[in-house]
């Protein structure tokens, strides 16, 4: 089986204890760690599929999820890199309330990361209230990113980037995303930028912390 065919495999089934040695395989033979990352991301649409017909069921899910994170913890150092400055300040990141997944947020992370911000994670499920008090109490944040991934928690993505816009916290920017979001959406909550994916998300915070 191709290296990367099996990397699929690993997160499709769950493989926790398995995906390590298979990225680090996957890396050894030179594959790019984009490369296995989409591999990975393919892999969750193919887990999200499942779990819509009823093949899988939640803990399935999380298995897959559990594995995701096992390579991509491995990924990390190389998609970051050592150039990372933080230069561009301290953004602020975290899934929305009411919204337990964090893997594309986490990705999000790594890659804004990479181009030069300094990362506070407040994790998922944070309310309004937690991300005013984040931007408060650290220096120099000029980005706040929320990521949703669940139709029911669009509401909750609106309050809070509503209430950081009517706050008196200035110098920063809100991007948000996440599957159900979308450019129209974003405009309609106020927020500053949407990215469809990780690696836009990044070009976006660079190019908005720069235009302020
Ligand atoms: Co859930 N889940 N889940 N889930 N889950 C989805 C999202 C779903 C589409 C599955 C499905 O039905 N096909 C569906 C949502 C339907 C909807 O709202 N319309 C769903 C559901 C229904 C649920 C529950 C309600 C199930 C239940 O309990 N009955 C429940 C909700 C729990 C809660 O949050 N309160 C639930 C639970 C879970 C698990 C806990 C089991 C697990 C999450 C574990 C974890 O994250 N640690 C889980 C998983 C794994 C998924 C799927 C299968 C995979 C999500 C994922 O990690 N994708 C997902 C199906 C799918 O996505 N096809 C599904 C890979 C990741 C790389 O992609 O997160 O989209 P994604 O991130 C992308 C972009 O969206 C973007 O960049 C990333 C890629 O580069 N992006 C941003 C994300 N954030 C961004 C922020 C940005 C910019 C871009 O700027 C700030």
């Amino acid at each position: 089986m191709a290296i990367l065919e099996e990397v699929k495999t690993m997160i499709e089934d769950g493989e926790t204890k398995l995906i390590t040695e298979v990225v680090q395989k996957a890396i050894d033979e030179g594959t790019t760690p984009e490369d296995i990352l989409q591999a990975m991301i393919d892999a969750m649409s193919v887990v999200g599929d499942r779990f819509s017909t009823g093949e899988i069921f939640i803990p399935e899910m999380l298995m897959a999820a559990k594995a995701m994170s096992e390579g991509m913890d491995i990924l990390k150092p190389l998609l970051v890199g050592s150039s990372s400055t933080n230069a561009l300040g301290t953004c602020i990141i975290g899934t929305v309330e009411g919204d337990l997944h964090d893997i594309g947020k986490n990705l999000v992370s790594v890659m804004i990361e990479s181009v030069g911000f300094h990362i506070i994670d407040l994790g998922v499920d944070v309310p309004t209230a937690r991300w005013i008090e984040a931007i408060k109490e650290n220096q120099n944040v000029t980005l706040v990113a929320c990521s949703g991934l669940l139709t029911t928690t669009m509401p909750a993505m609106k309050e809070t980037v509503q209430t950081i816009k009517a706050s008196d916290l200035n110098g920063l920017k809100v991007i948000v995303g996440g599957a159900p979001i979308t450019q129209e959406y974003a405009n309609v909550i106020g927020a500053d930028g949407y990215s469809a994916d990780a690696g836009s998300a990044a070009v976006k915070a660079v190019e908005l912390v720069k235009s302020m």
